[in-house]
């Protein structure tokens, strides 16, 4: 099928191995703090009031947005290391560097002793595969200083045809061939997914958030950017920074990844068969969205069910502490996080990174809009 065929193409843009569960330092400043300067006052972890969009708004029927506070957390994921005592230790260095060649090399083992035989404080063995997966890593602090909103679901094939005309799914019916209009809309490219936001900025009478005047096609049709590729989808807001548009539109890798993680800092806000259609339950194919336990912030499937673009290039992280980031301004792949049903757990966790082809379509990517809140007149 299409859409299998797609996934071996997908598979193929990994750049990196398999590798087991990560867990993020705990780092979080609480949503309270950031509320000291004006935009949310809860405490991080607390449940987040549901948004019905802004009044102006006339969002598709049963779409739902959520108010996530501003605030501050640590995104990716660090390197785990045990040692020769069993304890575990986040090893905070960047990816090939001396010091993690020494720790992974195996040249210290939980068989080392010192000249008194005793075992070496220092002496450490690999737990995981620190070089693997390395584009999560280092693990930073990044803030995000703005609330903001973000859908509770994936856009739902129902939400995309009442704003777009069209269904592009390739799971339009479920198991039972009944219509599949509750179920994620897929076989959407990260073009076709910033157009539905533009059109949804424009039924609310807000500045689109993406130029893709230089496009040819419809969305989830033919929607092609390739000819134009460098102006293409050029953010319209200043400095071409996303966060800044008053518009609907994607939200960053690390928007995406703090409202995933709703305060919590391990891999997965919850055990994985409850919050997520994978490969291990989803009988290979998408679900209803919602149908899986939610986030703390009440977001649903951000792990599982579809992957979900974001607006940002593929880029390797730095150990910097970051405020709003926007990844590269440049790049050749986009990112798209959560996993899908197709996928293992090795695959499903917060800080994963998914990396592909801005005109792809598969059957395993969607999206979810988000919109900046801005604490002053714009
Ligand atoms: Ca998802």
């Amino acid at each position: 099928m299409k859409h299998l065929l797609s996934l071996l193409a997908l598979c193929s843009v990994l750049a990196t191995g398999c590798a087991h569960q990560s867990t993020v330092t705990p780092d979080r400043a609480d949503a309270a703090k950031d509320g000291a300067a004006g935009t949310d006052s809860r405490p991080a972890g607390s449940p987040v009031e549901e948004a019905s969009g802004p009044a102006e708004a006339p969002l598709p029927s049963g779409m739902k947005m959520v108010k996530i506070p501003a605030g501050s957390f640590v995104m990716g994921a660090p390197c785990r290391l045990v040692t020769v005592e069993g304890e575990e230790k986040p090893v905070e260095v960047d990816p090939g560097s001396a010091v993690l060649e020494k720790a992974i090399t195996g040249r210290c083992t939980e068989d080392d002793t010192d000249k008194s035989g005793n075992k070496a404080a220092d002496c450490q063995k690999k737990k995981e595969d620190c070089d693997t997966w390395r584009n999560e890593r280092p693990a930073h602090t990044v803030t995000i200083s703005r609330p903001f909103l973000l859908a509770a679901t994936e856009t739902t094939q129902k939400e995309w045809s009442e704003v777009m005309g069209n269904n592009p799914a390739h799971f339009k019916t479920d198991a039972s061939g009944q219509p599949a209009e509750s179920n994620p809309v897929e076989q959407v490219s990260l073009w076709d997914a910033m157009a539905y936001t533009n059109t949804l900025s424009e039924r609310a009478g807000l500045p689109a958030c993406y130029d893709l005047s230089a496009c040819k096609g419809s969305p989830g049709v033919d929607l092609d950017c390739i000819k134009s590729f460098s102006s293409v989808a050029a953010v319209t807001a200043p400095d071409g920074n996303p966060t800044a548009c008053t518009g609907y539109r994607l939200p960053t890798e690390a928007e995406w990844e703090y409202a995933a993680r709703a305060g919590t800092t391990g891999p997965l806000y919850g055990e994985l068969g409850r919050i997520a259609w994978t490969v291990d339950n989803a009988g290979d194919r998408t679900h209803p969205v919602g149908t899986k336990e939610p986030n703390a912030w009440g977001l649903h499937d951000m792990i599982g069910n579809v992957w979900e673009w974001t607006g940002d290039w593929d880029g390797r992280y730095s150990s910097d502490a970051k405020t709003d980031p926007t990844g590269p301004s440049r790049g050749a792949n986009r990112v798209s996080r959560g996993c899908s049903w197709h996928y293992t757990t090795d695959y499903c966790r917060a800080s994963f990174r998914m990396s592909a082809g801005a005109m792809v379509r598969f059957g395993t990517i969607g999206f979810r809009p988000a919109r900046t809140l801005f604490t002053q007149p714009q």
